[in-house]
């Protein structure tokens, strides 16, 4: 078998493993081991290099949103850019973002170590707080993680949370988590999955992506708003029983008329979730009222 070997210039994103043997920090005999100072200017050298890459993530993606990208992203992202210090030299802080959403939409951000359950994740959603990584994907592989980093929170998910109508939605999603059966959160979780990452939605007679799973894939992106993949209309009682795939693009898809439509049927699918009880969001308090 041929090994791979680049063909086009933009191919040597992945020409990048690095030997360490002869590394000022790991090769005991390099004259500058033993200097901190030296040490230090090499590391300051490195992180620039890794920045070409973080750069190539932000302007690779941004130059396809304004024709794959609903109106809302494409608001939310120049709002941020023109007021919350996004752009492609630098990374924002988590309070910052955080400061920025909880004045639009009342969303606020937490910062989380990896990967959450998903019935502690959804329930964070119900009191709007968004659980968001704080880390990078690793340098090797610029356009691609595995789970969730902050290029996926930050390109993927806040400048949507940044609108009143899906933050709306996103907090009804977690409201209707609370306190249900592991069989309904696995239905939620699906439904989470086909809208908030996956969705797409119709905007003026045009299928446009609204999922941060796609807003944060360059490559996915392209292929979900190509003729390829299949697309079925939002439809919860379908959706949350859809197969999905976490190591590949997804072989379907669901588009929603709008969020507006989304929300109501997502209303009318959680009225019917099986709990002995119902809840109630106080925004004044803060808390979920158990009725
Ligand atoms: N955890 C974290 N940290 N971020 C997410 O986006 C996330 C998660 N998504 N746990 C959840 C799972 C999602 O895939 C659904 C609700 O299962
Ligand atoms: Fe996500």
């Amino acid at each position: 078998k041929v090994p791979w070997f680049p063909r086009q210039i933009k191919d040597l994103d992945r020409c990048n493993m690095l030997i360490t043997k002869f590394d000022p920090d790991m090769d005991h005999d390099h004259p500058g081991y033993n200097d901190p100072e030296y040490r230090k200017r090499r590391a300051v050298i490195s992180e620039l290099a890794f920045r070409y890459k973080q750069r190539q993530v932000y302007q690779q993606l941004r130059s396809i949103y304004p024709s794959l990208a609903c109106k809302q992203f494409l608001d939310g992202l120049q709002q941020l850019e023109k007021e919350c210090g996004y752009g492609e030299d630098r990374i924002p802080q988590l309070r910052e973002v955080s400061a920025f959403l909880k004045e639009r939409t009342g969303f606020q951000l937490r910062p989380v170590a990896g990967l959450l359950s998903a019935r502690d994740f959804l329930a964070s959603l119900a009191f709007r707080v968004f659980q968001c990584t704080q880390y990078i994907r690793h340098s090797s592989a610029p356009m691609h993680s595995p789970e969730p980093d902050c290029c996926h929170e930050l390109l993927g998910h806040i400048p949507m949370l940044a609108d009143k109508e899906f933050a709306q939605f996103s907090q009804e999603i977690g409201l209707a988590s609370l306190g249900v059966s592991d069989e309904d959160i696995e239905k939620l979780s699906t439904l989470y999955w086909f809208t908030v990452e996956f969705g797409l939605c119709k905007q003026n007679g045009a299928v446009k992506a609204y999922g941060a799973g796609l807003l944060s894939s360059y490559g996915e992106l392209v292929y979900a708003l190509s003729n390829e993949p299949e697309y079925k209309p939002f439809a919860p009682e379908e959706t949350a029983v859809q197969p999905y795939q976490d190591q590949t693009y997804q072989p379907v898809y669901f588009v929603s008329e709008s969020f507006e439509d989304a929300k109501m049927k997502l209303r009318k699918y959680s009225a019917n979730i099986k709990r002995p009880f119902t809840v109630r969001y106080d925004p004044f308090t803060c808390s979920v009222e158990v009725l």
